[in-house]
C-alpha cells in the first residue's frame, strides 16, 4: 500500500497547520485542493470523505482521519523516523498529549468565546474554565520552554504553536503581551516550514 498522505486543502483554512506538520515531517503528500467558494467541502464526493465538510481531513493508508489535533498526532506516529512525538513508554508523551488535547477542548473554544463575545457560562460547566485561565495555563506550558517539551520541539508545538499564532493574526487579546507566548510566537514564525506553509492575515 502506498505511503502517500492525501491531503484535502484550502489555505484559508486550519488546513495550513496540516500543511506545516507535512513538511516538518518531510513525508510524501499529495495536496487536493478544495475550493469552498464553490462549496465543494458540501457536495456529496466530499462529505462521503468527511461528513462534516470540513477541512483538514486526510486520507492515509486507506483511512480517513479529520480534527486537525488528531491528524498531527497521528502523523507523528506515523513518521516515527521524524521524532515529532515521544514513545509511547517516553513519559514525556503524558505531557505531549496533555496540551495537544487542551489546543482543541481548551484553548479553541475559550478563544471563540472571548472572539466572538459569546454569553459566558461559568467557570465549573465550561470544560474550559475561561480565557484568562486557559492563557495562564499555556504560559505554565511553556516553563521551562521553549517549546512544550523543553528543548524538544514536537508536534504539540504544531498545533499549539499554530493556533496561538492564528489566534493572534485576528487580534485575540491577551496573548502577545506575555512574554512568554511572545517568544512562543517568535521561534513557531522562525521555523522554515511554518514559513513556507503558513499565510495569516495582519
Ligand atoms: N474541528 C475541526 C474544525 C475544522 C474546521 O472548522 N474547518 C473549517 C476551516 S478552518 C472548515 O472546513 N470550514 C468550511 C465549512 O465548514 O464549510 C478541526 O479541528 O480540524
Amino acid at each position: 500500500m502506498s505511503d502517500e498522505i492525501v491531503f484535502y486543502h484550502n489555505p484559508r483554512s486550519r488546513a495550513q497547520m496540516v500543511h506545516w506538520m507535512l513538511e516538518e515531517l518531510g513525508a510524501p503528500y499529495r495536496i487536493v485542493p478544495i475550493d469552498f467558494e464553490s462549496g465543494e467541502n458540501r457536495k456529496p464526493a466530499f462529505l462521503a470523505i468527511n461528513p462534516m465538510g470540513k477541512l483538514p481531513t486526510i486520507v492515509h493508508r486507506g483511512v480517513t482521519v479529520t480534527e486537525t489535533a488528531a491528524i498531527i498526532a497521528y502523523l507523528a506516529d506515523a513518521f516515527p523516523q521524524a521524532g515529532l512525538a515521544p514513545a509511547l513508554d517516553d513519559p514525556a508523551r503524558g505531557t505531549w498529549l496533555r496540551w495537544l488535547v487542551f489546543g482543541a477542548s481548551c484553548f479553541e473554544p475559550a478563544l471563540l468565546d472571548t472572539m466572538m463575545k459569546r454569553p459566558e457560562i461559568g467557570k465549573m460547566a465550561a470544560g474550559w474554565g475561561s480565557y484568562e485561565d486557559v492563557l495562564g495555563a499555556l504560559e505554565t506550558m511553556l516553563d521551562p520552554g521553549p517549546w512544550v517539551l523543553g528543548d524538544r520541539f514536537s508536534a504539540a508545538d504544531v498545533y499549539v504553536g499554530a493556533e496561538i499564532c492564528w489566534a493572534t493574526s485576528f487580534g485575540a487579546p491577551g496573548i502577545t503581551d506575555r512574554p512568554k507566548l511572545a517568544a512562543y510566537i517568535a521561534a513557531v514564525k522562525a521555523r522554515p516550514a511554518y514559513q513556507r506553509t503558513v499565510q495569516l492575515p495582519g
